[in-house]
């Protein structure tokens, strides 16, 4: 965060009169992205509705790091009621020296932040779920240190996380084997992942303690995956000789896509896990109509799993690619990288802005025509490039 967003943020808190000027001489809302100046005059988008509360508005936003009144929450059984105060996660199932620790316990532990994007994987997959993404500054003790206290023994495979939310599972619909259980809200990977992904457990976000909704008292941070698989109100931390199959692993949360072997289409189904390389347009501006053309440029954010990303390119009615310029700072691994691009003078009238990110394996973020977004037959994962829809006044 840059100082003069800090005094913009405070002015906006006080409210004074000479401050109400300062702030009506502003043409834009605040200034995020590289590059954005006072001559920037927003195009707001044709075809995308306006985001409503606590979700991202790429269009107003004005910092890196997300403000919370712009902070998204998914939960699939509800906000879980209990009593923080008497707060315990449990690391049990195959380790030798099971533990719990209350709330105190773990904010005594050695404290680490961890710089993360949090998207869900269904963000984006149609105009009725979008902006369901944030950029954070979690708080938190690192679990790792915790497993090795526990001692894993040699059986464990996977660990799995059980958020204190419950709900009761209809198994087998339709069948004569129909089957219903009450089960805690579950997610797992394998214990080479949870060993190497620096998981992080959680109970601030951006210096403040974190919004019940968002997960506290406790919830696990999980650096390049989508949100899904950063469990909220963790309460038990279980070590496993062999898959957990639970909802949201097993059937919710799982793509099915085809992939194409010759002529033959095979279907594959995994579980939602590492992020995709992803980018968007943010926010067009344009200047002063002269000469009967329109100066435009247009800001955005590229994001991924970690792994570098290399450009980001912006077409404009489907010509030719131009290199984005990449906001050198702030930047963080995990997190999305602000761009911004000068397209020069367009005519007045309709037109298509897109972009795509390449990471530095030469990933290249592909349209919703490929393969690999139109034989995808969920809507988890969608980062197919996004277009969107400007007409410039004259
Ligand atoms: N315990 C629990 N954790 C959960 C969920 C849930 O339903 N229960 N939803 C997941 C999903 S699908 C997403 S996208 C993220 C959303 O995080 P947020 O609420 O902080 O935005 O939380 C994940 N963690
Ligand atoms: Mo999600």
């Amino acid at each position: 965060m840059t100082e003069t967003q800090q005094t913009r943020r405070d002015a906006l808190k006080t409210g004074t009169a000479a401050v109400a000027v300062a702030l009506a001489q502003m043409s834009m809302p605040g200034f995020a992205f590289p590059g954005e100046n006072d001559e920037d005059e927003l195009v707001p988008f044709l075809n995308m509705p306006r985001t409503g509360p606590n979700r991202l508005d790429w269009e107003t936003l004005k910092e890196w790091l997300t403000p919370q009144d712009q902070v998204f929450s998914v939960q699939h059984y509800g906000i879980p009621k209990f009593n923080a105060g008497k707060y315990q996660l449990e690391v049990t199932g195959l380790v030798d020296k099971p533990a719990t620790f209350t709330l105190k316990d773990l904010k005594a532990r050695p404290k680490k932040d961890q710089l993360m994007t949090l998207e869900c994987s269904g963000n984006g997959a149609g105009k009725g779920f979008i902006n369901a993404i944030y950029n954070s500054k979690w708080t938190g003790t690192p679990l790792a240190p915790i497993l090795k206290e526990c001692r894993l023994k040699s059986a464990a495979k996977e660990v799995v996380f059980f958020g204190i939310d419950r709900k009761k599972e209809t198994l087998r619909k339709g069948t004569r084997r129909e089957l219903t259980v009450d089960v805690p809200f579950g997610r797992s990977m394998s214990v080479a992942d949870a060993t190497k992904l620096n998981l992080l457990l959680a109970y601030e976000r951006n210096g403040k303690p974190m919004e019940k909704r968002n997960g506290a008292p406790v919830r696990l941070i999980v650096p390049g995956w989508y949100g899904i698989a950063n469990v909220k109100w963790l309460h038990r931390i279980e070590l496993r000789d062999r898959r957990f199959m639970g909802r949201f692993m097993g059937r919710d949360y799982v793509t099915v896509r085809g992939q194409k072997r010759g002529d033959e289409v095979v279907f594959v189904e995994t579980s939602v896990g590492p992020m995709n390389l992803k980018s968007i347009i943010a926010r067009v501006t344009r200047g002063k109509t002269s000469g009967g053309l329109v100066p435009v440029k247009a800001y955005g954010a590229v994001w991924h799993n970690g792994t570098a990303v290399k450009t980001v390119e912006v077409q404009v009615d489907g010509g030719k690619w131009k290199p984005a310029t990449l906001a050198k700072e702030p930047r963080s691994k995990f997190c999305w990288t602000f761009f911004s691009i000068d397209l020069g003078k367009l005519k007045p009238g309709k037109h298509t802005l897109v972009s795509r990110g390449t990471d530095v394996n030469g990933r290249v973020q592909p349209t919703d025509k490929d393969d690999e977004i139109a034989l995808k037959k969920t809507y988890w994962e969608a980062y197919q490039q996004w277009p969107r829809e400007i007409d410039l006044k004259a």
